[in-house]
């Protein structure tokens, strides 16, 4: 090669052709969009991988449906007072049993806080009761051979039974209402109970968190006239049968609501959980007052019946004395042997769920 040669072949390298220059141009539009195209794809599987996960698992539907029965506002007193105290004293924690009506959206007529058997049915006998004045020390002053034996089965054994409701209570036994609590409201009292059974046996409660605005489930509260109450309920039986979460508890009056919509049919649970929490100091109270909604679901025939088919109906729920808020409170707190291995239960919501049934089968 000449030395002209030589120059034109580096000035070549340095200065490539425009056919070269195009060529690399392309390459390089090409390199860009493929690495544009592998950015977005990245992009896309990370939103994948990051999209919310259902809030809830996947339930059943409930079957039969739902039926809700939505009523606004208060509730007209048709009864005063169930049962005024008969031995009123200063300081106690006494309030009048009182009953409603309420005529819902659908023109349903129903009794609030609860259609009840209290006019007619057997009272059960007190273990504690500060309005009759039964008020043992403790359990060893009691005598359980005075406590009269219900006879469901002649050839049973005899079971006793101590039970404490907030606030009220009715008890069926094979089918059977073989009492109910003395006291629907406060102050709060417990019961004994004995009875004569064979196994299996079926216990049915309905529990009833009481009210004093009736048919918003609210209640004066210290100094607040609209508080959401709690409820709850726990019984100990001497076969060993306690209250836990093997039993069965289902709500058929949920309020006080800001709007029907907070109460979601999640499979056969009726939650409210969203509102905040199962207990008091977690739940997130409405500030609807006297406009605040209730949901009602109408109670099945048949439902304290040994045949009642409760496969569909959640477990309870188990709650502490804490939760509860009746530590201390001497119709329970006096006599813990009485109670010893049972808990609190009611359904998943303490506040807002205020008539619950109950059902237990004893093998
Ligand atoms: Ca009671
Ligand atoms: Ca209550």
């Amino acid at each position: 090669m000449t030395a002209r040669g030589q120059v034109r072949a580096c000035v070549g390298a340095l200065y490539p052709s425009p056919l070269l220059l195009a060529a690399s141009l392309l390459m390089a539009a090409l390199l860009m969009a493929a690495l544009l195209m592998a950015a977005l794809l990245t992009a896309a599987s990370v939103e994948a991988q990051q999209a919310k996960p259902p809030t809830k698992m996947p339930l059943p539907a409930a079957n039969p449906p739902p039926t809700r029965i939505v009523t606004q506002g208060l509730g007209k007193t048709m009864t005063e007072d169930l049962i005024p105290c008969a031995f009123p004293e200063p300081g106690m924690n006494l309030r009048k049993n009182a009953v409603g009506e309420i005529t819902a959206k659908d023109g349903t007529k129903l009794t609030v806080p609860a259609a009840t058997n209290y006019a007619t049915a057997p009272k059960l006998p007190d273990l504690y009761n500060e309005c009759t004045k039964v008020m043992p020390k403790s359990l060893a002053e009691v005598d359980l051979n005075k406590v009269p034996i219900i006879e469901i089965d002649k050839d049973g054994e005899v079971v006793t039974g101590f039970l404490v409701a907030d606030n009220y209570f009715e008890l069926y036994i094979n089918g059977k209402l073989i009492g109910v609590d003395v006291t629907p409201y406060t102050p709060f009292n417990s019961h004994v109970v004995r009875f004569r059974v064979k196994r299996p046996y079926t216990i049915a409660v309905l529990a009833q968190d009481w009210e004093d605005k009736l048919g918003l489930g609210m209640e004066v509260f210290q100094a607040n006239p609209w508080h959401s109450g709690d409820g709850g309920f726990v019984a100990r039986f001497s076969d060993g049968t306690v209250t836990d979460s093997t039993w069965k508890a289902q709500s058929f009056y949920i309020a006080p609501l800001q709007h029907p919509d907070d109460v979601v049919e999640y499979g056969n649970i009726h939650d409210t959980s969203h509102l905040g929490g199962r207990i008091h100091p977690l739940a997130r109270m409405p500030t609807c007052r006297e406009f605040c909604f209730a949901i009602h679901y109408p109670i099945p025939d048949g439902w304290m019946a040994p045949e009642f088919d409760d496969s569909a109906w959640p477990r309870a729920f188990e709650y502490l004395d804490q939760d509860v808020g009746i530590v201390g409170v001497p119709a329970y707190w006096r006599y813990p042997e009485a109670f010893m291995g049972a808990r609190w239960i009611w359904t998943i919501s303490l506040v807002f769920d205020n008539t619950v049934l109950l059902r237990r089968i004893v093998k």
